[in-house]
């Protein structure tokens, strides 16, 4: 075998071929194995080429679940991309559906962002040119079409994207991937009794966000991995369209947060337990010297719908095997220097207060305890100040059950529950997206202070901001943890205010504006999320 031809059958086997291979009798024959995403970089053209295409899974065993892939068939590729070089990605869209990639997290100009003006028809590519400039992080891509974000992201479509710059060069924490920098993926499914991704789009789904019962990790159920003795890396990424997840060890041991959303923080931040809400990213590093066997898992939150079994109890999502082989990084005492906060004083602000429709608010309740019982409410009275409610009493509560149907045929956009149009139900200062209408227009450069105010529910919403990555100044009316002081994409708002010192280093036009979202995907879907400009 010539090595050539070595180097492609490992990269066929993937990250477990590079362990020794008596370790590999270590893992559990019962368990899958945590699928690595392949690692993709620009061939000598500065080329990437991306195919959004339908696939088959198999989550339960002997069922094969249909599912939709980049480049396979459930998730994609992590494209690792370097700061400054050139880089041209043509995204083919095999699917029957128009679709769009956003890329998460990076800061380019609005017109290759990937928004929902950046549809690509059936068998249609599109080719965007980019040159980054901004600190190494973990940021991942999506789609974002308009009002089917949701599925589209349920039904398989997303993958990482991993900036490398000098500052992470210098860095001698963990870097090989797939042995002791580990990507961890997470994300619920719902599926049908058939075993097919059951996505609903209904007035329960647009209040509370749709969830499943199965949880996922890089696409399988509890999987184990693998990993070298010493310290490991872990590159986190809620991708549940709706659940917030709560991240620890199921032996106590700690996590030290290196890097959020936009990348390194200044020092590592220990931490027995991380929230991490939908579409934020954490760098940890978990000491594995002792090669001792210990689970990822993810503790019981409060947020509405999402106490159900099994996540009334701690989940396991990765079960860590350690090896003999060893680690090649180790636990940095400093990482990446963030540059001071600017003076807030004198800077333009703006306020976006998110706006749930009562309406929608109460019938999703109602929709919501209906289905589950009140064991689904986290504890939440569902009278927010009036009085019990009667579910029997409820416009559209009446025989709007459950058809059972997977994907699109179980989306009715907006005309179930009477005549109410829930597709517009979420609203921004007011008003629901409307991606012909920016909301304002920002200056190239220019720092502004934000403040998303998401009083008047006590929902949780994730907000997201396009084009930029941020600071926090204060979060949800408290100041800010230590581990999400550093550069940011989306910031908690939970029925309080939050402060964010905001900059735009690209153009957005009207015709491929930003966006500003609640990233439960099921509340940008249907309405909370506006679209604004940036200018020179
Ligand atoms: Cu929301």
């Amino acid at each position: 075998m010539n090595r050539r031809d070595f180097v492609k059958w490992t990269t066929l086997l993937g990250a477990a071929s590079t362990l020794p291979g008596w370790s590999r009798f270590a893992l559990a024959a019962d368990r899958p194995a945590l699928p690595i995403p392949t690692l993709l970089e620009p061939d000598a053209r500065s080329a990437i080429s991306l195919s959004l295409q339908r696939g088959q899974s198999q989550f339960l065993p002997g069922v094969n679940t249909q599912t939709w892939g980049v480049n396979g068939n459930l998730l994609g590729p992590a494209l690792r991309v370097r700061r400054g070089k050139p880089l041209n990605v043509t995204v083919k869209n095999n699917l029957d559906v128009a679709s769009t990639v956003h890329w998460h997290g990076l800061e380019i100009p609005g017109d290759i962002d990937g928004g929902p003006q950046g549809l690509i028809a059936p068998g249609q590519s599109r080719s965007v040119s980019l040159q980054l400039d901004q600190p190494a992080a973990t940021c991942w891509f999506h789609p974002h079409p308009h009002q089917t974000s949701g599925y589209q992201v349920a039904m398989g479509l997303a993958g990482l994207v991993l900036i490398e710059d000098e500052g992470s060069d210098a860095l001698q924490i963990p870097k090989r991937w797939g042995v002791d920098d580990i990507p961890v993926i997470l994300q619920d499914k719902r599926l049908s009794d058939a075993g097919q991704i059951d996505y609903q789009m209904d007035v329960m789904t647009a209040a509370i966000g749709w969830f499943g019962e199965h949880m996922l990790t890089n696409g399988a159920i509890y999987p184990q991995h693998g990993i070298s003795r010493g310290w490991v890396r872990f590159r986190l990424l809620n991708g549940c369209n709706a659940r917030s997840l709560h991240i620890a060890t199921s032996d106590q041991r700690p996590m030290y947060v290196i890097a959020s959303d936009g990348g390194f923080l200044s020092e590592p931040v220990k931490v027995s337990d991380l929230p991490l809400l939908m579409g934020e990213r954490f760098e940890v590093l978990i000491d594995c010297s002792d090669g001792k066997a210990f689970d990822l898992v993810t503790l019981p939150v409060k947020q509405m719908g999402m106490t159900l079994a099994p996540f009334d109890k701690p989940l396991p999502v990765l079960r860590i095997q350690p090896t003999l082989t060893q680690s090649g990084g180790s636990l940095p005492d400093t990482l990446v220097p963030l540059p001071a906060l600017v003076s807030t004083d004198n800077l333009p602000t703006r306020w976006l207060q998110l706006m749930m429709d009562p309406q929608l608010d109460q019938q999703g309740m109602a929709a919501l305890m209906k289905r589950y019982g009140h064991s689904a409410m986290a504890g939440m009275s569902m009278d927010h100040g009036g009085g019990d409610m009667d579910m029997a009493a409820m416009p559209g509560m009446s025989g709007s059950g459950h058809d059972g149907h997977g994907g699109m045929a179980g989306m009715d956009m907006g005309k179930v529950a009477g005549s109410y149009d829930f597709m517009q139900g979420n609203k921004i200062n007011g008003k629901a997206y409307d991606m012909n209408v920016p909301a304002f227009d920002v200056k190239q450069g220019q720092y502004e202070k934000w403040t998303i105010s998401g009083e008047g529910d006590m929902m949780l919403h994730p907000f997201h901001i396009h084009g930029t990555q941020f600071r926090i100044l204060s979060e949800n009316g408290q100041p800010v943890a230590p581990h999400r002081q550093g550069w940011k994409d989306i910031v908690r708002v939970e029925g309080a205010r939050s402060e964010v010192l905001v900059r735009f280093s690209h153009l957005a036009d009207k015709q491929h504006a930003y966006m500003a979202h609640c990233h439960l995907l099921e509340h940008e879907d249907t309405g909370m999320m506006l679209a604004f400009t940036v200018s020179a």
